[in-house]
């Protein structure tokens, strides 16, 4: 890749005036505007030079979540921090969508070494006038079977978390990860911020509701994808990310649609098709 493509990114314009960036890195979301407001946060300290997987967007998270003590794989797998082949833009009148690729022959040896299996994904953004739409195409190319996790780790921007609620969660099992894992029941109509939040709500509804603070609301619709992470640092980890302003907790929350509580299992030359739809409501 030469280096003045390292930090290529991929615009969008839908007619209505609505934007995308995509950047080939990762195939990583870096900006989703409507109505003239970037719903997307990316730290201003993010790399992009392709060193590391972008701080902010929405990084693909494959083939694993976390980390994995059987799989020698960076935090949150690889696909978010390799360059993907850019498979074309198609234009129609209600919809913008751009394709990306990633295949086992274009990842590190160490990477198919850790998790040595023929696979190709590919990945579709596609705008509307209100509405981000992204889709994982996966083919498992092997003759046997493989099992991954996959994860949409979308950054949202936002003036005030702590005037953010997530809406759909009620009564869901979660796994709380700032609590030593303790799995708990989510009792709360609305999920806020006011301190660090790491959690894997388990089987959640395909749509639930952001609502941003200011009035306006993003509604995240998963498909194939059984639970939803929602993550904020707050003070501490913020200060420990390098690639993360201290400030910058107050103007994210991450709320993930994935597949990460358990493994899903493919088996050999079968496809798996997941994704999620983000629309300002
Ligand atoms: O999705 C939440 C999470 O798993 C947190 O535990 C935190 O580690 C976050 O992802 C960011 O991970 P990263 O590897 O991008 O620093």
């Amino acid at each position: 890749m030469p280096a003045h493509e390292s930090n290529k990114v991929i615009a969008l314009e839908h007619p209505s005036g609505s934007k995308a960036e995509i950047a080939l890195f990762g195939a990583t979301v870096t900006s989703w505007i409507v109505d003239d407001i970037d719903h997307i946060f990316v730290s201003k300290d993010a790399k992009r030079d392709g060193s590391k997987a972008i701080r902010g967007g929405i990084p693909i998270c494959f083939p694993i979540f976390g980390t994995k003590e059987k799989i020698a794989l960076p935090q949150h797998g690889f696909a978010r921090n390799n360059y993907w082949e850019y498979l074309g833009i198609v234009n129609d009148n209600d919809e913008v969508t751009v394709r990306f690729g990633l295949k086992d022959t274009q990842i590190p040896q160490e990477a198919r070494n850790a998790w040595p299996h023929s696979f190709r994904l590919t990945y579709t953004v596609s705008l509307t006038e209100k509405s981000l739409k992204s889709v994982c195409h996966l083919k498992n190319e092997d003759e046997d079977t493989f099992e991954f996790n996959t994860l949409l780790h979308t950054y949202f921007r936002v003036t005030d978390v702590t005037r953010t609620q997530v809406q759909g969660l009620t009564n869901c099992e979660y796994i709380d990860k700032v609590n030593a894992g303790a799995k708990l029941v989510e009792e709360n109509e609305k999920v806020t911020i006011d301190g660090e939040v790491d959690r894997v709500y388990k089987k959640v509804q395909d749509k639930i509701l952001l609502e941003v603070g200011d009035g306006s609301s993003i509604q995240i619709e998963k498909n194939n994808l059984k639970d939803t992470v929602v993550w904020n640092p707050w003070v501490e980890k913020a200060q420990a990310m390098g690639d993360f302003g201290n400030e910058e907790y107050k103007n994210m929350i991450c709320v993930e649609a994935g597949s990460v509580a358990d493994w899903v299992v493919l088996a050999g030359g079968q496809t798996w098709t997941a994704g999620q739809t983000l629309t300002v409501v």
